[in-house]
């Protein structure tokens, strides 16, 4: 069991003169803030991805893992930057004891703890690289759940709607994802359809959240909402709760959910690297369409 760290890290953005000649680029990983989209405004680090950083030469201070504003130093490339990033350095898996950080109950993931004979779900994400466990979590206080962390998401969009009186809260979450939405943005802009963001219906869910849903037809044991690279979305610009009538033919149906899945395809054609789940969920009684957009690496439709 590792043990939390004794610290952790705020960047200050300049780089120290002393270090500058070692290194006048940051290290790959880090020149690519805005990805592929250009409009994320976050890293997510664990300490040692933070210790990355410090060997290219920038200044750290000691501080606990949470959410830090980012500034990029002078003299590094920057061609991307984007005003209001954040830094957020991760709480470690490891905190997670019983099930729960805190007052925040988590429940325990399909493959955690070794694969159980019984658990097909755990014997299939014991195979798959894409199920390991989470590099650790998002810790998100009533205050910080607003911090953007790209052009039109923040962290509270995608945080699991249960235990709405409990704070803070811990929340998986993959730029990836992020990144792929803004993407959809985009290609919805291009395609004729001007919509100012999307709803997030679902994001990261808990594995005890999400073990309320499972069954045939429902929710997977192994959804990828667990790993925080999956949301369920919808524009809903007009703010009626559901999906908005994107083909102007006055109803609110599959035909305006397909615009989205095809928008979706055509971001997965131009960007392969960010592959996943693509599909429809119809209208229920609670909601409209939505659509299921993931970032798990390979493609899948269902
Ligand atoms: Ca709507
Ligand atoms: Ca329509």
């Amino acid at each position: 069991m590792r043990a939390l760290p004794a610290f952790a890290a705020v960047l200050l953005g300049l780089a120290s003169s002393a270090l500058a000649g070692a290194s006048d680029q940051p290290p790959a990983r880090f020149r690519s803030i805005g990805g592929r989209s250009g409009k994320l405004l976050a890293f997510i680090e664990t300490r040692e991805g933070l210790s990355e950083l410090e060997r290219a030469g920038l200044r750290v201070t000691i501080e606990e893992p949470g959410i830090y504003p980012f500034k990029w130093p002078s003299g590094w490339p920057a061609s991307r930057t984007t005003i209001d990033a954040s830094i957020i350095l991760l709480t470690p898996f490891s905190a997670k004891q019983d099930g729960r950080i805190g007052s925040y109950l988590m429940g325990s993931w399909p493959n955690e703890g070794g694969v159980k004979g019984s658990s097909r779900a755990a014997t299939y994400a014991a195979t798959q690289a894409a199920y390991g466990l989470p590099r650790g979590f998002i810790k998100v206080t009533k205050a910080t759940a607003s911090t953007r962390v790209s052009e039109h998401f923040r962290l509270g969009d995608f945080l699991t709607k249960d235990q709405p009186n409990v704070w803070p809260k811990y929340l998986v979450l993959d730029l990836r994802l992020v990144d792929k939405l803004e993407l959809l943005i985009d290609a919805l802009h291009e395609a004729g359809h001007p919509v100012k963001g999307l709803h997030v219906m679902s994001g990261f869910r808990t594995p005890k959240y999400n073990a309320k849903g499972v069954g045939p037809g429902n929710r997977s044991a192994i959804s990828r909402h667990l790993y925080g690279d999956a949301a369920d979305v919808y524009p809903d610009d007009d703010g009626d709760g559901q999906l908005d009538d994107l083909n102007g033919d006055g109803r609110v149906d599959l035909a305006d959910a397909q615009i989205l899945v095809d928008a979706a395809e055509n971001v997965e054609k131009t960007y392969p690297d960010l592959a996943g789940g693509i599909g429809i969920y119809p209208a229920t009684a609670a909601h409209g369409p939505v659509v299921h957009v993931d970032t798990r690496g390979k493609r899948a439709r269902w």
